[in-house]
């Protein structure tokens, strides 16, 4: 158990934020948002809703030895909606209970929330989040989540 910092990215997975149609608020916000639990991400990236950029990216986070994967966008019921497909596979350790718990406290704010259909787990020593996209999901699913989640990297070892 050491006490350096978590090596932290972001990917957001969004056709419209990859293609510049909209800024990405998204990411930016779960920056901010973790930093209020001591986190800084190191990169915070924009793919497209494509699953092989995605597996990519978890690749290259994975390689690079990250700690912290966070995703949002993706999770829906759209067919361009594919992040959990990419992410599933790619997981070692499931953690349904992150999901779970993070529909729970939507589901109390807002009933879309259901509709959600993020997953999260371990990929090696990398923990990975699949957030829903929107500002205000992001919001909400950071809050259920944080800072429970850290305690992992104690669990993990
Ligand atoms: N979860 C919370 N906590 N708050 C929300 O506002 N929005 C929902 C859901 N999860 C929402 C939420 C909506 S409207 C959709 S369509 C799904 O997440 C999928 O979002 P995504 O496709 O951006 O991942
Ligand atoms: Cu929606």
């Amino acid at each position: 158990a050491t006490e350096r910092p978590l090596k932290v990215a972001i990917v957001v997975c969004s056709d419209r934020a990859y293609n510049g149609v909209y800024d990405d608020i998204s990411g930016k916000l779960l920056a901010e948002l973790i930093g209020k639990h001591g986190l800084t991400p190191q990169e915070i990236v924009i793919v497209p809703d494509e699953i092989e950029k995605i597996q990519a990216a978890l690749r290259q986070f994975k390689e690079q030895e990250y700690d912290l994967l966070l995703f949002s966008g993706g999770t829906g019921a759209s067919y361009r909606d594919v992040t959990p497909e990419a992410i599933k596979p790619l997981l070692d350790l499931e953690l349904p209970g992150l999901m779970e718990a993070a529909r729970q406290y939507g589901q109390q704010r807002t009933p879309f929330a259901m509709l959600s259909r993020g997953i999260a787990g371990f990929a090696g020593n990398m923990l990975v989040i699949t957030m829903p996209g929107s500002p205000r999901a992001v919001e909400e699913t950071t809050a259920a989540l944080f800072p429970y989640v850290l305690h992992l990297f104690k669990v993990r070892v």
